[in-house]
């Protein structure tokens, strides 16, 4: 069995004051340790068994196996998400990325204004992401599990836009948590070397 439920890569209280200790605790430790926890017995036996969580994934996908598809995607998209943030985030791409950025929106602002509406117009439980597509950045919503994985896209941060992520903390003001992402947590580092890593394989 190759899954596993993963640490967060910071303390509980890291994300303070914009996330809680009280979110993480709740977001980190049920939610995304739940569909681990449901995927682990639904893979037990099954050809899924000693893959990894990106193939079962889309391998569950293919299949129509929505079971085993929404929680290997929410599993993989949560780990992701914990690095998509860091206590030192925010700030402003740097090299490379920051080029790429700024050919593709103009500048970080133009950015910003174009995730945080990709944020608040993903109506009901979902994602926004900023992928490399074969024609450069972009930015994209997916609903619920829905992963960029699924379309050849490669995730360079995300942001997860379902109630339980925010709510706590933010109540139903989506807006300021999106801002709070943008401005103090968003981890640039983790995008550069998902930007960097897929350029080294193109
Ligand atoms: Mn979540």
């Amino acid at each position: 069995m190759s899954i596993e439920f993963p640490e967060l890569p910071y303390a509980i209280d890291a994300l303070e004051p914009y996330v809680s200790s009280k979110t993480l605790d709740c977001h980190h430790g049920k939610h995304h340790k739940s569909y681990v926890d449901k995927l682990i017995p639904a893979i037990q036996g099954t050809a899924y068994e000693d893959q990894a969580l990106e193939t079962i994934l889309s391998a569950a996908h293919e299949a129509g196996d929505t079971g085993v598809f929404n929680n290997a995607a929410q599993a993989c998209n949560h780990t992701f998400l914990w690095h998509s943030m860091s206590p030192s985030g925010g700030g402003e791409p740097t090299a490379v990325l920051a080029d790429a950025i700024i050919a593709r929106f103009g500048d970080l602002a133009a950015f910003r204004a174009k995730f945080k509406t990709a944020a608040l117009g993903q109506f009901g439980s979902g994602w926004v992401w900023l992928v490399r597509t074969a024609d450069g950045l972009d930015i994209i919503s997916t609903g619920n599990a829905d992963t960029p994985l699924l379309y050849g896209d490669t995730p360079l941060l995300t942001l997860d836009v379902w109630e339980h992520a925010y709510y706590l903390d933010y109540q139903n003001k989506r807006d300021a948590y999106i801002d709070a992402f943008l401005s103090e947590l968003i981890n640039w580092e983790f995008a550069a070397q998902n930007y960097g890593a897929d350029r080294a394989a193109a």
